[in-house]
């Protein structure tokens, strides 16, 4: 590292401006945020009228909205073509019969057609839930089933991983690029999108109508359905301005897919929220793909996460050079801990302070945060927002002292925050079990400056590449294998992506411990569940750590793995 570099890197790091921060935060009230909405004096709100359908009415049709590229296509569409293209869609959504509240779900990869039809799903007031294109029979099943999805708008190369037949509620099911369906209850997404009318009357909201719902793994059960609502707009809004620094020549990229919360939050309601132009790369990650876009698009504010960051570090600095990447002003990441190394290295490789940002799926929009003018201290996700008040607390609620570790977590309510899990209010009201907190389930501690250090996951929850698995859904998936007995998951530690799936296995009677095996049994998941969730580690054992009544004891699979002590045993079966 030069001299000057270091020099700057000290500048990022010294000491912070707590003056302006506070000031900040005592001037700081939502309702001035609220009063750039059309629906504050209105009381009729739309996501997809603020994000899309106001910039044409206010006369920025024409400005490029969306910059969507992979392999194989190429187009820009202006908030005027968006407008026409959801309008469509949510007529084509009436047409058969889906109205306020339906839920609709979106199975597919990046492409145009996914933004359109998202869009188009909030026009009618009906709730979209979007899902990776990764997921199995197994995953997509259980999402549809839980939300009660009435319709869901997917390729022909995905239709396979949808058991129809086991599905009751899924009524429609729309195909892009598929051509004329003959099967009943398939629909050519296309031929009904040109037929359609390319305006519509939005269906108008109140603020706590529904918006979305996102699920997510917990440690327990099954995936939980975080739902979202309306008034989430607020926080997307001004954390876009405050957060991602949106102005009004900027290139936006956030390189998340909307099967993630990071991709619709910040994938879609930040930037057009803001009127500012959104670039989204289909197709797979390479480190020559992503520069070359940066360059092609002039992407000047950047949205990634940390096992992207690790892996263009890992590509290695000749790859950067042949790329002008002078377009940046702005970089920011999310979704695990962010290495103070790779903060070093982004100052730089692109002369550019990478901005940690933390918040979950259920809290909706960014709360704990570095962002532009407040200095860095690499390794710290930052301080909360002006308008968030965020605290380490015990058990019991009370609020610790600066270093000491606990419980993270933020003064309950907020604009974004989730407003029920789907089914499941049991699991909702867990969250905020302390009176006045919403608990994050992430242990972490503050230092003297009010700066939040992330230390770790309170649950069994694995982060791998930044996805949150549950270890549940895995080991439920292993034990549907005819050799497997029992199973335990963990996340080991790994360089690259964070956390890898480990799974220790107890095989049945009569099945020998081979490395076929193993790799049989790898596939099995992958196939069943999908890609991100399948174990890139199995370890067979004789038997596995059980508490009596017959909990696997992951925290002793995790110790024997990491070559740490057991801790407390007493309740572990003989
Ligand atoms: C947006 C998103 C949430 C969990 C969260 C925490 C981890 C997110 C982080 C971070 C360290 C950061 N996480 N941001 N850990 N530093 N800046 O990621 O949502 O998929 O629900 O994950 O991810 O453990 O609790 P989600």
């Amino acid at each position: 590292m030069s001299q000057a570099h270091n020099e700057m890197l000290q500048t990022v790091v010294s000491e912070s401006n707590l003056g302006d921060y506070m000031e900040a935060r005592s001037r700081f009230d939502w309702e001035t945020v609220e009063r750039h909405f059309t629906w504050h004096a209105s009381g009729k709100v739309n996501m997809a009228h603020e994000a899309i359908d106001r910039h044409v009415l206010e006369g920025r049709g024409g400005k490029t909205a969306l910059l969507y590229s992979d392999a194989s296509r190429e187009e820009a569409y202006t908030f005027a073509d968006l407008s026409e293209q959801s309008s469509r869609f949510g007529n084509v959504l009436r047409k058969y019969g889906v109205a306020k509240g339906d839920r609709v779900f979106i199975f597919m990869p990046r492409s145009p057609e996914l933004y359109f039809s998202l869009l188009g799903i909030l026009k009618i007031g009906a709730v979209a839930g979007p899902l990776f294109e990764a997921f199995m029979e197994t995953a997509v099943k259980d999402r549809l089933e839980d939300s009660g999805a009435v319709a869901l708008v997917t390729t022909p190369e995905l239709l396979g991983r949808i058991k129809r037949s086991e599905l009751p509620d899924l009524k429609h099911i729309f195909v892009v690029g598929g051509g004329p369906q003959s099967d009943a209850g398939l629909i050519d997404f296309d031929a009904e999108m040109a037929a359609a009318a390319d305006d519509i009357e939005v269906e108008w909201l109140t603020r706590e109508d529904g918006l979305l719902i996102h699920y997510t793994s917990g440690s327990t059960g099954k995936p939980k359905g975080v739902y979202h609502v309306q008034n989430a707009m607020i926080q997307h809004y001004y954390t876009g301005k405050v957060v991602l620094d949106l102005r009004e020549n900027d290139v936006y990229w956030c390189t998340a897919d909307p099967g993630w919360v990071t991709g619709t939050s910040y994938g879609i309601f930040a930037p057009w929220l803001n009127g500012v132009t959104n670039v989204i790369r289909g197709g797979r990650f390479s480190p020559q793909d992503w520069y070359s876009t940066i360059e092609k698009n002039k992407v000047s504010v950047w949205y990634s996460a940390p096992t992207a960051f690790r892996m263009l570090m890992g590509a290695g600095d000749e790859t950067i050079a042949k790329h002008d990447l002078s377009s940046l002003r702005h970089v920011m990441s999310v979704g695990e801990p962010l290495n103070p190394e790779v903060v070093r290295w982004g100052w730089k490789a692109y002369g550019q302070r990478i901005h940690d940002t933390w918040w979950m799926t259920e809290t909706g929009a960014q709360l704990i945060c570095n962002y532009p003018g407040m200095p860095i201290k690499p390794g710290s996700m930052g301080r909360p927002l002006p308008g968030i008040e965020a605290a380490i607390i015990d058990d019991r609620g009370q609020e610790l002292p600066p270093y000491s570790m606990g419980n993270l977590a933020i003064r309950a309510p907020w604009p974004s925050m989730m407003a029920k899990i789907w089914n499941n209010p049991a699991k909702y009201e867990e969250y905020f079990r302390l009176t006045g907190w919403y608990v994050s389930g992430d242990s972490a501690y503050m230092d003297e400056d009010g700066y939040f250090w992330f230390q770790g996951r309170i649950d069994d929850v694995i982060n791998s590449s930044g996805e949150r698995i549950g270890p549940f859904e895995v080991e439920s998936k292993l034990v549907e294998h005819p050799a497997v007995a029992e199973a335990g998951v963990i996340g080991k530690p790994d360089v690259t992506r964070g956390e890898i799936i480990k799974a220790f296995v107890a095989l049945r009677e009569g099945y020998e411990a081979t490395p076929e095996l193993k790799e049989e049994i790898y596939r099995f998941v992958k196939e069943g569940l999908s890609a991100h969730a399948a174990p890139r580690e199995i370890e067979f054992k004789e038997k596995l750590p059980k508490t009596r009544s017959g909990k696997i004891m992951r925290r002793v699979l995790k110790a024997w793995e990491l070559d740490l002590p057991t801790g407390d045993l007493s309740t572990i079966e003989d």
